[in-house]
């Protein structure tokens, strides 16, 4: 029987201090995504994309909390359905704190989880230690129990992740704060400087190891600004100097051959700041690297 996929758009941008980054999964869809992964012969149910509300309540240390909250609490039923179908779900972004609900619902599902987190930065704030009050800063720290909480308690009784199962890969802007927590939580971080000199080949290699010792398999979650903005200049907080696409494909071609992938996020293209959806399209093709897609 062919594998099964289902794709989940979110249309979410309030978790960022710019506007435009809720129309990712359409900038995405129109890189050739669905067409892209019939192709590699899955099975493939595009599920459209989730709304926020309208309006909401808000606070100085978690902006759009409410709004925020509600659609990260629609994503864990639909990703949660998605796997008890037996599918592989991959979540379209919208802003990265959406990845608090997609990966709350597969650690729950599966129990022990690893997670590959590609980005630019840590994501390990919680409400005390933000510099900004966005909550795009927040969820790898709140899928690991490190808060904010209400970020992933939706009544279910979140299973979190272990920091010592996850792996950052490209960081290079991670706060004074943030870096403190993370050294502290014992999640393991290549950033960019160590990749020059290990050489991704290796990192991925170290990263999907860590991952996988003592999990079923694992969630990658893949912000768009760990690429270097000459390559991805769609893209709400870009950071300079950052992965070569090469060293991006590489990444996700290794993670491809290890089966182990349980559920992906494409997360942060921002198609009002984009060059004639280049960055949508890169998106679109790593996604489908990530699936299994090979050069030759
Ligand atoms: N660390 C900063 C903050 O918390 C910037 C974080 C977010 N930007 C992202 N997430 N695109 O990866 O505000
Ligand atoms: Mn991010
Ligand atoms: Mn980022
Ligand atoms: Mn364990």
């Amino acid at each position: 029987m062919q594998k099964k996929i289902e794709l989940i758009g979110v249309q979410m941008d309030l978790g960022a201090s710019k506007r435009g980054v809720s129309m990712g999964p359409a900038a995405i869809r129109y890189g050739g995504v669905c067409e892209g992964i019939r192709a590699l012969g899955y099975d493939l149910t595009d599920k459209g994309d989730l709304l926020c509300l309208t309006s909401g309540e808000t606070s100085e240390k978690l902006r759009n909390y409410q709004q925020v909250v509600d659609i990260n609490q629609r994503l864990y039923l639909s990703t949660m359905e998605s796997l008890q179908n037996g599918a592989l779900p991959i979540i379209l972004g919208g802003d990265h704190s959406i990845a608090a609900g997609s990966i709350s619902a597969v650690s729950k599902h599966y129990k022990q989880i690893g997670i590959i987190w590609i980005d630019a930065h840590g994501d390990w704030n919680d409400e005390f230690s933000t510099e900004s009050g966005n909550m795009h800063g927040m969820p790898f720290s709140a899928v690991c129990g490190w808060g904010p909480n209400l970020m992933v308690d939706f009544g279910q009784g979140p299973v979190f992740v272990d920091p010592k199962h996850c792996v950052q890969i490209g960081g290079r802007d991670i706060d004074t704060e943030e870096r403190i927590r993370m050294k502290k939580a014992g999640v393991t971080v290549f950033p960019i400087n160590v990749i020059d000199k290990l050489g991704m080949s290796e990192v991925i290699e170290q990263a999907i190891n860590i991952a996988c010792r003592d999990t079923v398999g694992f969630h990658l979650s893949f912000d768009i600004d760990a690429i270097t903005p000459e390559a991805a200049p769609g893209t709400g907080t870009v950071v300079h100097s950052g992965l070569t696409v090469r060293e991006a494909f590489l990444a996700v071609e290794t993670i491809s051959e290890t089966g182990k992938m349980l559920s992906m996020d494409m997360v942060e293209v921002n198609p009002i700041l984009d060059i004639r959806n280049k960055t949508g399209i890169l998106a679109s093709e790593l996604i489908l690297s990530a699936l299994g897609k090979v050069v030759f």
